[in-house]
């Protein structure tokens, strides 16, 4: 059996996040927040699930830093509801909302974990999004004003911050298609959004750096690889642009200090205003760059739509799809992971999510042997570390997710977790699969088998 051993200081951990695990969606004075309004109508999620609920971790965190501890991850990924903090978004903040993480963040320490924060999972109070969201150029104000308050409390015992969590999907779900909270349906909302995403980050880590903490600052973005289905040259423009709008809008400006020029010309009218400025603040250094890798692509041309290309799953030979529908692709996070280092200065990296839904069953203890989803983990495990080999500079990993939660559009329909929760229960009761206790022995051993 080949060993694949990993660095004394890499970290593994287990992340979540907080509209998808919380629950107690109104309760301590919270606001609410787009993915609480978007929830509350009907036909926009499978089943009208809401995440109302969810795992009721606001009222179960002791016992699942327990289960953390049980596991044995290094640290855990979360992050923090703005509108629990401050229900409006900006002015008054809820010394509730605040208590709750820091008892988190004390309770992590306690068990010897490292807290891993995300400021901006998605759950932009209502309040601002009632001003326009993220498409205002008032809310790169509005979150470093809520960065402010949160580091206030915590950046003292936080060692790790995220800015953003997969703006893309901010912008172009939420902003662009509308399949995602806000709802709206706009692209020129949505590349609009995508700056000022862009540019509160920078924002951030300015302040967070003013501020003067000890800690590491990022952001998270959801990264893949896009291979054109052929060499035709309208195949290959077309997979240039789809890797514009996934990777590039974000990575270009924050590690290189501009935009994707094939997707700024092709947008013509819809590309965002930029002030004189924007993208010095843009692309501060940071400290990580955090990927979430979960599938890769092949590009080619069609007529239609605003970018004229399709594409489908890329998949590796004895591979399938995931519930998701997603393709598992292994060998595309390797070359992902290269490409970053070779095209983008070899960033200091987090992978910050990475996991799969197949619809393994529970039996009637509610245990799941989810051998599928070791399966996927050994294999991106490895293709991480075959990254890390040719150099790439990889400093931890983070399985999404801890525990089953409400998967966004899909409402509890799929199931991320190394932890299963009966959401049928009144109790939300929580049951390691097998792939839990899989994950320990590698975080024990520091190395994956296989
Ligand atoms: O559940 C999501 C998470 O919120 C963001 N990244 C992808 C995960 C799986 O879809």
């Amino acid at each position: 059996m080949t060993q694949y051993p990993f660095p004394e200081d890499f970290i593994w951990g287990a992340a979540t996040a907080a509209y998808q695990i919380e629950g107690a969606w109104d309760e301590d004075g919270k606001g609410e927040s787009v993915w609480d309004r978007f929830t509350h109508q009907p036909f926009r999620i499978l089943n009208g699930d809401t995440g109302d609920v969810a795992c009721d971790h606001y009222h179960h965190m002791p016992e699942d830093v327990a289960l953390m501890k049980e596991l044995g991850i290094q640290s855990y990924r979360f992050s923090i509801g703005w509108p629990r903090i401050l229900p409006q978004g900006i002015g008054t903040t809820e010394p509730r909302g605040l208590d709750f993480y820091d008892r988190l963040v004390d309770e992590l320490l306690n068990a010897g974990i490292l807290p891993n924060a995300t400021l901006n999972h998605w759950d932009l109070p209502q309040a601002l999004q009632d001003k326009g969201g993220w498409a205002n150029r008032d809310s790169v104000s509005w979150f470093t004003e809520y960065a402010a308050v949160v580091f206030e409390k915590l950046a003292d015992r936080v060692a790790f911050w995220a800015t953003h969590n997969e703006p893309y999907v901010v912008a172009f779900m939420g902003y662009g298609d509308g399949t995602f909270a806000p709802g709206i349906a706009s692209y020129p909302q949505a590349f609009q959004a995508a700056h000022h995403l862009n540019l509160s980050h920078g924002k951030t880590v300015e302040l967070y750096r003013q501020m003067g903490y000890e800690g590491q600052i990022g952001i998270v973005l959801n990264l893949g690889t896009f291979h054109p289905k052929t060499s035709s040259p309208a195949d290959v423009s077309a997979a240039e642009r789809l890797e514009s709008l996934i990777n590039g809008m974000f990575l270009d400006p924050i590690l290189k200090g501009h935009y994707p020029g094939n997707l700024m010309h092709w947008i013509g009218d819809m590309a965002p205003e930029i002030h004189d400025g924007d993208m010095d603040i843009i692309q501060q250094p940071i400290d990580f760059l955090g990927v979430n890798y979960y599938f890769s692509q092949t590009v080619s041309f069609q007529p239609h739509g605003l970018l004229k290309l399709t594409s489908k799953p890329k998949i590796d030979p004895g591979w399938g799809m995931t519930l998701k529908g997603w393709g598992i692709c292994p060998s595309q996070f390797t070359e992902l992971l290269l490409h970053l280092r070779q095209d983008y200065g070899n960033p200091a990296m987090f992978i910050t999510e990475n996991g799969t839904a197949l619809g393994e069953p529970a039996d009637a203890n509610n245990f799941v042997n989810d051998q599928g989803r070791i399966n996927y983990l050994r294999a991106h495990f490895r293709a991480a570390h075959q990254a890390m080999a040719q150099g790439a500079d990889l400093r931890g990993y983070y399985v999404w997710s801890l525990m089953d939660n409400f998967e966004w559009a899909e409402g509890f329909d799929l199931r991320f977790g190394l932890i299963h929760v009966d959401f049928d229960a009144p109790d939300r009761k929580r049951t390691p699969k097998a792939s839990f206790d899989w994950y320990r022995q590698v975080i024990e051993d520091n190395t994956v088998y296989g």
